[in-house]
């Protein structure tokens, strides 16, 4: 059976994000209330990215919140099986539309493995209504707002740039079959607007591992969401 998880407020973070120790800024994350975990590291070797999520499942634990908050991998079936195989709570993985497929995610990760899938760009109210989500347990959606932290997000294959209304993530969360967390550019300004939208959570990298006090941060974007989400 699926692990439960709540995507409410969802980190995404990896060394190209912070100067911080990562684990350092899951740790206050997660005691500001965070509830979802993806360690996405785009410039390291495995062993580093082992490395990071052995850390980061730790302070989970010191935290009491291993059941409670999710730790996925973004990409790395390889390093979610290694990090599986010494003994390192990874609960799932977050896969794009051009990474490995969620079936080959399933049948290697399990039966009670969180996958997310990143929806894509183009048609996505259409793509979403049809897809087969048999393995997939949420999607992310996105961007907000263009954003740095991910240039190509939002970019279609003939070069435009789209991002997602308020209204388009209403609908969305109206007609997905499985939950949806949407971010890109989010700030503690579009909470409320985006909790009023019903999709099940927010993503966010910068707004959390950029800022000069993570845990206040987090504990702000956690309090307006709480405050908004009826
Ligand atoms: N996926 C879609 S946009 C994005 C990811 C990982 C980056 C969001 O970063 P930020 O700093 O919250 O805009
Ligand atoms: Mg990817």
């Amino acid at each position: 059976m699926r692990k439960k998880f709540d995507l409410s407020a969802y980190l995404v973070i990896g060394p190209e994000n912070t100067e911080k120790p990562i684990e350092e800024v899951v740790s206050a994350a997660v005691r500001a209330g965070f509830t979802f975990v993806q360690i996405r590291a785009k410039n390291s070797s495995a062993r580093e990215i082992i490395s990071i999520l052995e850390k980061s499942a730790a302070v989970i634990d010191e935290l009491k919140k291993s059941s409670s908050v999710t730790l996925v991998v973004n990409d790395r079936l390889d390093i979610a099986l290694a990090a599986l195989e010494r003994g390192i709570k990874v609960d799932g993985i977050h896969v794009g539309q051009s990474d490995i497929p969620v079936d080959v995610c399933r049948k290697y990760l399990g039966d009670d493995a969180i996958i997310g899938l990143s929806a894509r760009t183009e048609n996505l109210i259409d793509y979403v209504k049809n897809v087969d989500v048999t393995d997939i347990d949420y999607f992310g959606a996105g961007p907000l707002h263009k954003t740095p932290t991910k240039l190509d997000c939002g970019l279609t294959a003939d070069g435009k740039f789209l991002t997602r209304s308020f209204d388009e993530l209403s609908r969305l969360a109206e007609i997905s079959p499985v939950p949806i967390v949407a971010g890109g550019g989010v700030k503690l300004a579009d909470i409320a607007e985006l909790a009023a939208t019903k999709v099940n959570g927010f993503f966010v990298v910068s707004a959390v591992a950029g800022a000069e006090n993570p845990f206040d941060a987090a504990a702000e974007l956690v309090h307006a969401w709480k405050a908004a989400y009826t």
